[in-house]
């Protein structure tokens, strides 16, 4: 079968590994590849609901449970109508690795539906959630298989399959994270995957300049406008960055003095009603007191200019390697992707030739993977479990500090595990082969223990 996005996730780990310095030190290592990449169980199930024209629609859903070595599943449900088994194994994948990389107990899984929601009145929406929730109740729990949000699925959505899962089991319990605040959700879930990214990217900023450079007077390039994109963007703004793009599917704003925070604001209230920004920038008074550019149909890397760092946060493979070559040429020196496999591998080869060939530090190009920049997300719904298990509610204050040793804890992870295992790693480390070496270790370690592979 033909599963390019998968195919392509599975490379990036076996380069990192087959460069580095491991199989030679550990031959057992290797045994590992063949057993983690096959799924342990794969759910494909019929869901059908009745929309409101009084019509039955049908769309497929899934539930890839990748690997449960280090805990139950963890991993989010994507509604999208590219949905197909090639991303979520690639996204089931990457999740194994990347929780791994929290210090959490969570073992790694994705699902979702082939659907578009967009246009879908709100009835419709909570009818298509108890549908596909009527089968996947089957399969998850709070010890077996814990999803949550991803693309398409906000908020709105998981308190409707939370609804149904509670409905059809005849149990409250943490099943699902990213849940409501008045109804055992985690304070700084809905941020954590945006702060997170920025945490570490100022973790990255830290190393590159020793200490003497920060967020403050940075210009940053988003793309996204969805949840990673606006709480990316609001933490940057608050820490003296300037946001000069953002995006969603169907083009991009550009602002040379910087979106503000309460442009996001409208943004992120707009975007539960599925309008586009091209909407949004021509209805709200806040784009007509501040002017920005609307570019459609296009990505926001070759129209900024000046930019110290790209943040990607929409989608895979939305930075091509020319693209990568335009942010090197004009002198980005910080990429971290907040979307999971934002660059392509053209892309990555690109930012890491020129970490690799960089006179030091500051003269380098530094790319933190999606497996390592992006965790904490998850990394807050792991604290999410630990509430809900506890059954209490932690500060904002707490949940914040955790996300941020958490990031940095990881960061520091990913650079040790470059010096130890790769042979460019001293000088400059490589901080995607330092996180896809450090987490293969951690989940491998856990299968031998556990027979998984002998
Ligand atoms: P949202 O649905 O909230 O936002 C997605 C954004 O990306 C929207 O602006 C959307 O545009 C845009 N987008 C989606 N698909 C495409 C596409 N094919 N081409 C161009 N633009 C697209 O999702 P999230 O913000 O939660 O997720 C963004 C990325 O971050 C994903 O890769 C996700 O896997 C990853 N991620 C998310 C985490 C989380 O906690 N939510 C954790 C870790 C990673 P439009 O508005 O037009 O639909
Ligand atoms: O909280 C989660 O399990 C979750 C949700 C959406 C995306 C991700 C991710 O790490 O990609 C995790």
């Amino acid at each position: 079968m033909s599963e390019p996005e998968f195919q392509q996730a599975y490379e990036e780990v076996v380069s990192s590994l087959e460069d580095s310095t491991l199989f030679e030190q550990h031959p057992k290592y290797r045994k590992v590849l063949p057993i983690v990449s096959v799924p342990e169980r794969i759910i494909q199930f019929r869901v059908t609901w009745e929309n409101d024209k009084g019509e039955q629609e049908v769309a497929q859903g899934y539930r890839v449970q990748y690997n449960s070595a280090k805990g139950p599943y963890k991993g989010g449900l994507r509604f999208h109508p590219s949905v197909n088994l090639s991303i979520l194994k690639f996204l089931g994948f990457e999740q194994i690795f990347k929780n791994s990389l929290t210090g959490l107990d969570m073992g790694g899984g994705k699902g979702g539906l082939c659907v578009d929601l967009k246009g879908r009145s709100n009835n419709e929406i909570r009818r298509i959630c108890y549908a596909f929730m009527r089968e996947l109740s089957r399969h998850i729990g709070q010890d077996t298989d814990v999803p949550a949000g991803d693309i398409g699925v906000g908020g709105r959505e998981i308190g409707y399959l939370f609804g149904a899962y509670r409905s059809y089991k005849n149990s409250w319990e943490g099943v699902l994270t990213g849940k409501g605040l008045n109804w055992g959700g985690s304070l700084i879930r809905p941020e954590a995957t945006g702060y997170g990214l920025v945490y570490y990217t100022q973790a990255m900023i830290d190393y590159a300049t020793n200490g003497k450079e920060s967020f403050e007077g940075k210009r940053v390039t988003i793309s996204g406008s969805g949840n990673v994109a606006q709480y990316a963007a609001l933490k940057v703004i608050e820490l003296g960055g300037t946001v000069v793009s953002l995006s969603d599917s169907k083009g991009c704003i550009i602002s040379e003095t910087g979106i503000t925070s309460e442009q996001i604001a409208d943004i992120s209230s707009a975007k539960v009603n599925f309008k586009s920004l091209e909407q949004i920038v021509s209805e709200y008074s806040t784009f007509s007191e501040n002017k920005v550019q609307y570019i459609a149909g296009a990505r926001p890397w070759t129209h900024v200019q000046k930019v110290d760092i790209a943040l990607p946060c929409a989608t895979q493979n939305e930075v091509s390697g020319e693209e990568a070559k335009a942010f090197v040429a004009q002198g980005v020196k910080f990429v971290a992707e907040g979307s999971n496999m934002g660059s392509t591998p053209e892309a990555i080869a690109v930012f890491e030739t020129a970490r690799s060939t960089a006179a030091g530090p500051k003269d380098a190009v530094w790319y933190g993977p999606p497996k390592a920049a992006n965790l904490g997300g998850v990394a807050v719904s792991g604290l999410e479990m630990a509430q809900n298990s506890q059954r209490i509610t932690w500060t904002s204050e707490r949940v914040d500090q955790e996300l941020k040793r958490i990031m940095i804890n990881c960061f520091n992870e990913c650079i040790d595990s470059a010096k130890k295992y790769t042979k460019d790693g001293n000088a400059l480390p490589s901080l995607v082969k330092g996180a896809n070496i450090a987490s293969f270790i951690k989940v491998s370690d856990a299968m031998f223990d556990q027979g998984d592979v002998f």
